[in-house]
């Protein structure tokens, strides 16, 4: 197949980019580097050292003889030139990473905020006009988050998307009913991915455009089969307060001896994937495409739940660092727990990778050996979720 990755030089666009050529695709990356930029904003850079991406391309050529294509366009800003690139390449499939993903910069200030939500939704309504003016027949599959649910189960399972409700009619009949499972975003960039869902819901609906939307849990680990196969395709690895996930910030910071950053009492359960595993799902995605007129066909990408503190007292175990309790930066429940369903890619032959394979021994190794790039003053988590909070933590870092 022909594939677009929109977002194919990011953390997880990367190695999706490998794995697909890898499989004898032809991909084209589209990319802005915006994320780049905001490394130079934010004056942190990848833990991992990251070549340029067309550097990454002629590396990637010379390992396997697959030519990968780079195309520089801001998919939320350029319309015309999204849609013109479209036209010419006409891609059989597109994989939309291209968005501001992380909370805590979408919530840093009143421009963060502004940028994150202009940004997220004009690439994502961009994308959706464009398929439909170019009468492209290409399978969308977007990278959603688990978090546009909230993370209350109310001790049920949540499902893959849908929720089959009942409700009474003014005949007092009950009727049944499939709505959206309901969101209740807990940030500015996750109410981002709410918002896609009524996008896509849309546009299958009138267009008849064929959309798969995963609902992806925290992505942990660094490499994949193909990014260990030469330095120069190492993937990024983020560890400041804003980017990077609480795993991976564990680990690095068990790597340089800093204390473990709990926030609050760290009972927060999150949604869990590994990165290979990450790729894989995506794969599996593309080969089960909705057809046209179907509703959008959602994915719930995680293979394990792990609550915040537990996560932390595993890494401290396996490397001795303390664990500090800090004041949370976040307005969000300070215990919950989160089941979740997962059934459909372990229908299609997903393996999951947990914790407990040595892969955490992996991410420790590559964290200590780059452990003299990193910048102990990025590691607190600053950005407060509002300005009350903001004080406090000020107050009592
Ligand atoms: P990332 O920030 O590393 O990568 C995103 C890429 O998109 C970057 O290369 C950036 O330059 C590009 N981009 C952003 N806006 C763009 C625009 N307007 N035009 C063109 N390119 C643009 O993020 P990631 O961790 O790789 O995440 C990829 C996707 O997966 C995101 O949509 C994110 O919401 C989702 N996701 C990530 C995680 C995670 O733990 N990393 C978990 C769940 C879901
Ligand atoms: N946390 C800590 N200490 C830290 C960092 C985080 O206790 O040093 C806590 C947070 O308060 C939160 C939890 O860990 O309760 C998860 O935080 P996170 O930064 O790892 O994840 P999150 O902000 O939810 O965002 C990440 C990705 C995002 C993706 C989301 C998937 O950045 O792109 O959508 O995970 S999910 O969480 O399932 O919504």
């Amino acid at each position: 197949m022909k594939i677009a990755v929109l977002g194919g030089d990011g953390f997880v666009g990367w190695p999706t980019v490998l794995h697909l050529s890898n499989l004898g695709h032809d991909v084209h990356i589209v990319d802005n580097l915006s994320r780049r930029w905001i490394d130079t904003e934010l004056g942190v850079q990848s833990l991992t050292p990251m070549d340029s991406i067309q550097e990454r391309c002629r590396i990637w050529r010379e390992q396997t003889g697959k030519t990968l294509h780079f195309h520089l366009i801001n998919i939320a800003e350029e319309y015309e030139r999204l849609k013109g690139w479209l036209a010419d390449n006409r891609p059989d499939a597109v994989i939309h990473f291209a968005e501001q993903r992380a909370a805590p910069y979408s919530m840093k200030t009143d421009r963060h905020k502004v940028y994150t939500v202009n940004n997220n939704t004009n690439a994502t309504h961009n994308l959706l006009a464009a398929l439909v003016e170019t009468g492209i027949d290409a399978h969308l599959v977007h990278l959603g988050t688990m978090g546009v649910y909230g993370y209350s189960s109310v001790g049920a399972a949540i499902p893959e998307g849908y929720l089959d409700v009942e409700i009474e009619n003014l005949e007092g009949e009950k009727k049944g009913l499939e709505i959206l499972y309901p969101t209740k975003p807990g940030s500015v960039y996750h109410m981002t991915k709410s918002l896609d869902q009524i996008l896509f819901q849309f546009y299958a609906q009138n267009d008849g455009l064929r959309i798969t939307d995963l609902h992806q849990g925290i992505v942990w680990g660094t490499h994949t089969d193909q990014t260990r196969r030469h330095e120069q395709l190492i993937n990024r690895f983020d560890y400041d307060g804003d980017y990077g996930t609480v795993l991976n910030r564990f680990l690095i910071q068990a790597a340089i001896g800093h204390p473990l950053t709990v926030h609050g009492t760290g009972g927060q359960t999150r949604a869990f994937i590994h990165i290979q595993d990450s790729v894989r799902c995506i794969e599996l995605a593309l080969k089960d495409a909705p057809k046209a007129g179907e509703r959008v066909k959602i994915f719930n990408q995680m293979t394990e739940t792990h609550r915040v503190r537990d996560l932390a007292e595993l890494v401290s175990k396996m490397t001795g660092a303390e664990v500090a309790y800090l004041p949370n930066p976040r307005k969000e429940a300070a215990e919950n727990d989160l089941i979740v369903k997962n059934d459909q890619f372990l229908a299609l032959g997903l393996d999951p990778i947990t914790l407990q394979e040595g892969l955490l021994d992996e991410v420790v190794e590559v964290a200590r050996k780059y452990a003299y790039r990193v910048d102990r003053s990025r590691v607190p988590a600053v950005s407060a979720w509002t300005k009350e909070i903001g004080e406090r933590v000020e107050k009592d870092p």
